[in-house]
Parts: C-alpha cells; structure tokens; sequence
C-alpha cells in the first residue's frame, strides 16, 4: 500500500548517530515510494552534518534537502519544513527528531491512524507500549512535568503534551503553518498540541532515547512564558484555538 507522506526532520549538529539513523529512516521509506523527507538545515550545524546530508540526499532521492539560513530556531526549521512539504502535494505530514531519538519503525502506526480518520497523531511516551529511555531525571522532568503542568492550566487531557514525533494531514498542518506559534523552543510540539485540541486526535505510543541531558535556561522561560500567555487567555474566556 503506497501512501503519500512527507517527513519533516530538523538538523542541527547531528553528525554523531546519521549514518544509523538515516540508514534505518531509509529502509523504513522504502515500502512507500511517495514518500519523502524534508531535511531541514541552517547555518546552526558546526560539524559535519550538511556534508553528510549532502552526500546521503545524493544516493537516495527521496531525502531532500531544505537550506533556510534565516531559520532563528528550531520552531522556524520544523514549520520551514513543513512549509516545503505542503509546496508537494502530500496527504500527511510527519515530524520527527533527527538525532535518533525517535524510532522509524513506528511510521506505519502513524500512517493507520490517518487511514481510520485521525487528523492529528502523537507521539506519546506515556501511554502503554511507549517509552522514554537513556534519558536525563532532568529531561523527565520536564517531560512528565511540562505534561501535568500544561494540562493543568491549558485543560487538556493528553498522556503526552510534550514528546516530538507527531503527524498531521496536510489541512492541518496549513492552520499552523501559518499562524504565528509564540514558542521558539521545547514547548512548540505543546503548543501545538494545545491550539489543535479540537480536531480529531489520537495519541500512539512511541519509544524515545538519548535525547540531550538537559534543556536550555532560555528554552525553559519560553515555555513558561508561552504555557502562561494561553492560561491568561483561557482564564479571562479568550481561549484560543485552530
Ligand atoms: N535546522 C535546525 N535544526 C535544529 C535546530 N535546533 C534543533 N534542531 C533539530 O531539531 C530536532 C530537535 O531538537 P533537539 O535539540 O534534538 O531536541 P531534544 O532531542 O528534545 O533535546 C533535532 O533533530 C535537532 O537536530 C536549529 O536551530 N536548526
Ligand atoms: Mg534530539
């Protein structure tokens, strides 16, 4: 069964798990020869990354490269490559992480809750068969955390409010595509989660390893500042939704 999808991975520094990663994203593409997946890179990469972007798109034509140097964050570079993809005619649009963290084989299952109607899918780490391994106290923490926190103040009932890997059909993904999201950071994929409550949505359950120890001082007060600009609004009656 062909299904038209796209892929939207941000790299930044990543040279370190690329040739395993991509390795297996690709083997995980090929039973789908619609599919493509939008690499998406800036100036941000001191290593090697663009090299090894460069010569793996050259091999395998259904890796595109997305060079956007005006990207300021990794928000900008999530929605530069869901921009491109929505330029190709695509059905749905997957995100992932492009660091290993998130695990290729768990595409089909996102692919079935399209097909039974979902408009948007999660990723979630807490919910059964899901997991979140090698990872940091600190990063569940936040993890856990950011979930209980965001569902306290935002009303919303997800297992999950901020893992990364998730998908969206195209009309969907053109709502926020174009709406001017307030987090710069971590908090993005909850935001998101938040503005798209009102659609039809189901969580799947996902495995996530090694991600970075820790989260940036900068990235903590967006999302603080972002989980609380939705609470004022929703506090005072304005809730605000897609
Ligand atoms: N193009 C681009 N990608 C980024 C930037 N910051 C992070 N990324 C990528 O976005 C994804 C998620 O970021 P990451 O820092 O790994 O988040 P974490 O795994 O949750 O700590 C990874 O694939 C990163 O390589 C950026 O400024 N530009
Ligand atoms: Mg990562």
């Amino acid at each position: 069964m062909n299904m038209n999808f796209a892929l939207v991975l941000p790299l930044a520094n990543e040279e370190n798990d690329f040739q395993p990663f991509f390795g297996h994203l690709a083997a995980a593409l090929k039973p789908y020869p619609d599919a493509r997946a939008y690499l998406v890179l800036d100036d941000v990469s001191k290593d090697r990354t663009m090299e090894l972007c460069r010569e793996f798109t050259a091999q395998n034509p259904q890796f595109i490269i997305v060079f956007e140097p005006a990207n300021r964050n990794v928000v900008d570079a999530y929605l530069r490559g869901y921009r491109e993809a929505l330029l190709h005619g695509h059905d749905y649009i997957i995100e992932m992480d492009a660091g290993y963290s998130h695990d290729p084989a768990a595409i089909p299952q996102f692919l079935a809750a399209f097909e039974q109607g979902f408009t948007c899918v999660f990723g979630s780490r807490f919910i059964a068969g899901g997991s979140m391994e090698d990872a940091s106290l600190k990063r569940r923490f936040f993890s856990r955390g950011g979930t209980l926190l965001a569902n306290l103040l935002l009303g919303t009932s997800l297992k999950d409010m901020t893992s990364g890997y998730q998908g969206f059909t195209t009309e969907i993904a053109a709502k926020f595509a174009s709406y001017p999201l307030r987090s710069t950071a971590h908090f993005y994929q909850t935001e998101l989660r938040y503005l798209l409550r009102n659609y039809k949505y189901r969580e799947i359950p996902i495995h996530y390893k090694t991600p970075s120890p820790s989260v940036r001082a900068g990235a903590v007060m967006n999302s603080l500042e972002t989980l609380w600009y939705y609470f004022v609004k929703r506090a005072t009656g304005n809730s605000i939704s897609l």
